[in-house]
């Protein structure tokens, strides 16, 4: 691992927002693609602060502020990830599900849709039913649906159910995601797609859609 990586990944784990920055301008500015000092920096560090909360290690204020370590790189990160100025191929709503406040996978797919030329309407965290419902009334063509607990996945099934109900299904794909979700549970649930990361989320909507 390469030295502003590796104080990328420490400065994650210490929640230490200042570090994190500092280090992911630098390798920045040494040249490193945005893509592998998310990878390598940020996604990596966040996978271990999952793991140091399982193993009794990290507490959730541990996992905060190392969230919010996390979110201070991928600002900087974010104008170089989303290639702007290109046509829009669809329309995005996409949130957390009800009862879900992560947001951070969320949002870097949302980062990765519109530098794909997707456009975004972010409905947030902890985003009922209906909200989704309103939204493809309101017109987009591609719902996307994240969650990040095992208890909040069952919303995602309520949420399809919901448009559904609504007589929407069929005007709109519907692509869910995160940590604990699979591609099984997407045919269960009777999603379009399921993609495990950002850039096959993109890959999916862009054949949803197309
Ligand atoms: Co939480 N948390 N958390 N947490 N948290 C997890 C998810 C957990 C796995 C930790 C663990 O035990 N190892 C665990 C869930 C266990 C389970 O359900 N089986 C857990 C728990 C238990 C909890 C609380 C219940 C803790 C508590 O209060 N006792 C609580 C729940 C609060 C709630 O939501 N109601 C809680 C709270 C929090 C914080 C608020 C402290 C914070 C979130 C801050 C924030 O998001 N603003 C937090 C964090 C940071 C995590 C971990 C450590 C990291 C999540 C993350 O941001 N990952 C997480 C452990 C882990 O996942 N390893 C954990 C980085 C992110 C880039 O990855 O979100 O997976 P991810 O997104 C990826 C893919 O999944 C995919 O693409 C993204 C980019 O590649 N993807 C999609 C995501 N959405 C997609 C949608 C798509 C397609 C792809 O299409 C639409």
């Amino acid at each position: 691992m390469e030295s502003p990586l590796k104080e990328i990944y420490q400065g994650v784990l210490d929640g230490d927002m200042g570090a994190v920055q500092t280090n992911v301008q630098a390798a920045i500015d040494a040249g490193m693609p945005a893509g592998d000092v998310l990878q390598s920096g940020l996604i990596a560090a966040m996978g271990e602060v999952g793991q140091l909360f399982e193993d009794g290690e990290y507490f959730v204020p541990e996992m905060l502020i190392a969230a919010r370590a996390m979110k201070a790189g991928l600002a900087i990160l974010q104008p170089l990830l989303v290639d702007s100025g290109v046509e829009p191929v669809g329309k995005v709503a996409i949130g957390t599900v009800k009862g879900d406040l992560h947001d951070i996978g969320k949002n870097l797919v949302a980062m990765m849709l519109e530098g794909a030329g997707f456009e975004i309407v972010d409905l947030g965290t902890d985003v009922a039913p209906d909200q989704f419902v309103a939204a493809v009334k309101d017109g987009v063509n591609l719902v996307g649906l994240s969650a990040l607990l095992t208890t909040t996945m069952p919303s995602m099934a309520t949420t399809i159910q919901a448009l559904d109900a609504a007589g929407l299904r069929d005007k709109v794909k519907v692509m869910i995601g995160g940590a604990p979700v699979t591609a099984e549970y997407a045919r269960q649930i009777g999603a379009d797609g399921f993609a495990p990361d950002a850039s096959q989320a993109v890959t999916l909507a862009k054949s949803l859609v197309g």
